[in-house]
């Protein structure tokens, strides 16, 4: 069964705590990026930790050249278990980026194709490029969507490596047609569908059910 991740993007400390209480039994790990993080700071992802005792990735999709990606990743990694950076800046920068976690034990985790409609533009043509590129460096994990399916199954048979995706929910992505394709080292990361719900315990509920099919 694969894991669920929440994306807890929403803006106010009291509200993002408050949540996590609420669906810690439900989610395996979460997600923060730069909405919380930049409304907040970065003591959040300590908070979030010692309040649920799950893997917190820090979804910061660095993207520059090593020695600034190298100075990102120190910073996010004393507090997150993992980062999420770009590949299409080169392997240069994600290994500069791989050298600070493997220091630390921690995880980095590379976008491939993103989920929204934008994506097909310019990141789709070169995404199967990107998933070799994951496979070779061994990173630990890639993002890729759950809003194309088949290009989830392609992208997860290049890069032979644990899938985090995002798309189920708010971006009209369906557990049911993702499902066949992700194992026990995958995620799914859903977040307003859980946030912006009435509520956000019962749905986690639902969704750690789904999957659980
Ligand atoms: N995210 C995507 N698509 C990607 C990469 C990352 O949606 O290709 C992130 C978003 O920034 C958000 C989460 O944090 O995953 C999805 O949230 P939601 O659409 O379930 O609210």
């Amino acid at each position: 069964m694969p894991k669920l991740m929440l994306a807890l993007d929403v803006l106010d400390r009291d509200r993002a705590l408050k949540i996590v209480e609420d669906v810690k039994d439900y989610v395996d790990a979460i997600k923060v990026g730069y909405p919380l993080v930049l409304s907040t700071g970065t003591e959040i992802i300590k908070e979030i930790k010692k309040l649920c005792n799950k893997e917190v990735i820090a979804d910061f999709k660095v993207a520059d050249i090593p020695a600034t990606n190298e100075k990102i990743a120190k910073i996010t990694l004393k507090y997150a278990d993992g980062i999420i950076v770009h590949g299409f800046v080169g392997e240069d920068s994600v290994k500069a980026v791989q050298d600070v976690a493997k220091k630390l034990n921690k995880k980095v985790i590379m976008v491939t194709e993103m989920s929204h409609p934008g994506a097909v533009q310019f990141l789709q043509p070169i995404a199967d490029k990107l998933s070799e590129m994951a496979k070779k460096l061994k990173v630990d994990a890639i993002v890729a969507p759950s809003t194309r399916p088949e290009r989830l199954k392609e992208i997860k048979e290049i890069a032979e490596l644990p899938v985090i995706t995002p798309g189920v929910g708010a971006q009209g992505g369906k557990i049911e047609d993702i499902l066949n394709i992700l194992d026990e080292n995958d995620y799914v990361i859903v977040g307003r569908a859980i946030y912006q719900s009435q509520n956000p315990k019962e749905e986690a509920k639902k969704y750690k059910e789904m999957l659980n099919k």
